[in-house]
């Protein structure tokens, strides 16, 4: 039997293009500089109705919360409640009788909807925009999430919704499609995809999860985009800013053609500097893109400053 060998991510993406030094040697948000400020504005036209959609799956949610295999999900921990009191408990005492309420939080911070730093992955030793590998040893001290939540996230968006499109309930693991389907969906939904569009795209593959509990990890592969060259051109040429979608890693987890894992996590958060934002829930927004044909809206999201964090959760808001 032969055995196939799995190429290097330096050899597979050996020719595939970088923005690196594209907005200066010490540029740590990458591609979102595409959202300038007409592009906010351009986001903004597209509230037409004042409708309000968030778009973050609840933390500690009673059906289970998805994430990466090998982390785990949120817990929470209640520090002082009324049984602090109750009975002659041992809560601290206040003039005037104050009680209150006080809990805490111990999650990845890459555990539930967020937004990845660009310099969440390498290889071959560098980072977004040529910045040392080891510049993430105890902490990312370049390309953490914090650039990007001091700087905010605003813009025109497109919901591309596969699941649709495909006339599925969801896709299935391993379910791939390229940006040329993406493009085909647009225009499905009428709505073509412009240059510096922030693209929302629904899978609802993590219905999956929520049927099959942790079967749902078994042979873990998710549906989502496929790697190949025309597509980094695509995303490079169509100045995509923030890839934002419902699975847990935002491509499908195995490469197909080449064996090798999140290619496109390096291809385009690593060599174009493309924002990732992931395991959001975009059902609500979805079923009502559906009910009213209106794809675009204005995007809003803001991670947490998290100091040298390679992640952060956030409750993206969509307006239309
Ligand atoms: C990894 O890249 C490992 O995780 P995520 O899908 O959260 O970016």
């Amino acid at each position: 039997m032969t055995e196939t060998v799995v190429p290097a991510l330096t050899e597979l993406l050996a020719d595939s293009p970088t923005n690196w030094g594209k907005w200066g040697p010490e540029d740590e948000v990458g591609s979102l500089n595409y959202l300038t400020a007409a592009q906010v504005l351009a986001g903004a036209a597209q509230i037409k109705q004042g409708k309000l959609f968030t778009l973050q799956r609840l933390i500690g949610d009673p059906n289970g919360d998805p994430v990466w295999p090998g982390r785990s999900p949120a817990t929470r921990e209640m520090i002082l409640d009324e049984s602090h009191w109750d009975s002659g408990g041992d809560g601290p005492a206040f003039p005037g009788g104050l009680h209150y309420a006080d809990d805490k939080l111990y999650a990845f911070l890459q555990g539930s909807t967020q937004y990845d730093a660009l310099g969440h992955v390498w290889y071959d030793g560098k980072l977004w925009n040529g910045y040392d590998a080891r510049t993430t040893i105890g902490g990312l001290s370049k390309a953490s999430v914090a650039p990007i939540a001091e700087r905010g996230v605003a813009g025109r968006a497109v919901l591309l919704d596969m699941a649709r499109y495909r006339g599925k309930e969801y896709l299935e693991p391993s379910e791939t499609f390229t940006h040329e389907d993406l493009i085909s969906c647009a225009q499905a939904q009428g709505t073509p995809i412009e240059p510096r569009d922030i693209l929302v795209i629904r899978t609802n593959h993590l219905q999956l999860f929520f049927e099959k509990g942790d079967d749902f990890y078994t042979d873990f592969c998710e549906s989502g985009l496929v790697y190949s060259p025309e597509l980094v051109s695509w995303f490079q040429e169509m100045e995509i800013p923030n890839l934002v979608t419902d699975t847990i890693a935002n491509e499908v987890t195995t490469d197909p053609n080449s064996g090798a894992a999140l290619v496109l996590h390096n291809a385009l958060m690593r060599n174009l500097g493309i924002a990732f934002t992931e395991i959001c829930d975009l059902e609500k927004l979805a079923s009502d893109c559906a009910e009213d044909g209106a794809y675009n809206f204005f995007y809003v999201a803001a991670p947490l400053k998290i100091n040298e964090a390679t992640g952060s959760p956030v409750n993206p808001v969509a307006i239309k």
